[in-house]
């Protein structure tokens, strides 16, 4: 029984890893599972719309990509000067984030949870 347990725990904490390492390779498998399927879009799904919180003024900076669509590029606490043509920023004032704010659905880092982080999820799908 002593060895059964053993074997039990050694099995938990291996499948535990192997899952924390699939997950650490494709942050689009949300909740951990080792595949990219429709639970972690639901996940995606149930913050959709959500804002983080954020202890300051904070502005985001967006800008082209190489195909020339406009994307999130960085957070920053001070507000941006002199960006390149074709860039901008948004004020992101001090606030609270939104009740079904899930930081883990927000894929892209830019504090929302909207359909970047679905896209994200998407092109990871079956992975
Ligand atoms: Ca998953
Ligand atoms: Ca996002």
């Amino acid at each position: 029984m002593k060895k059964l347990l053993i074997a039990v725990a050694l099995m938990l904490m291996i499948g535990g890893g192997v899952v924390a390492l699939a997950s650490e390779l494709n942050p689009a498998d949300i909740n951990g599972d080792g595949k990219v399927d429709m639970r972690d879009i639901g996940i995606v799904c149930s913050a959709f719309g959500a804002y983080g919180p954020t202890d300051q003024d904070w502005w985001s900076v967006w800008g082209p990509n190489d195909e020339g669509k406009i994307v999130f590029k960085y957070w920053t606490a001070t507000e941006p000067k002199d960006l390149p043509e074709g860039w901008y920023s948004t004020l992101f004032a001090k606030q609270e984030g939104a009740p079904h704010w899930n930081r883990l659905a927000d894929l892209n880092g830019d504090n929302r949870v909207d359909m970047r982080d679905i896209g994200i999820v998407c092109t990871n799908f079956g992975k």
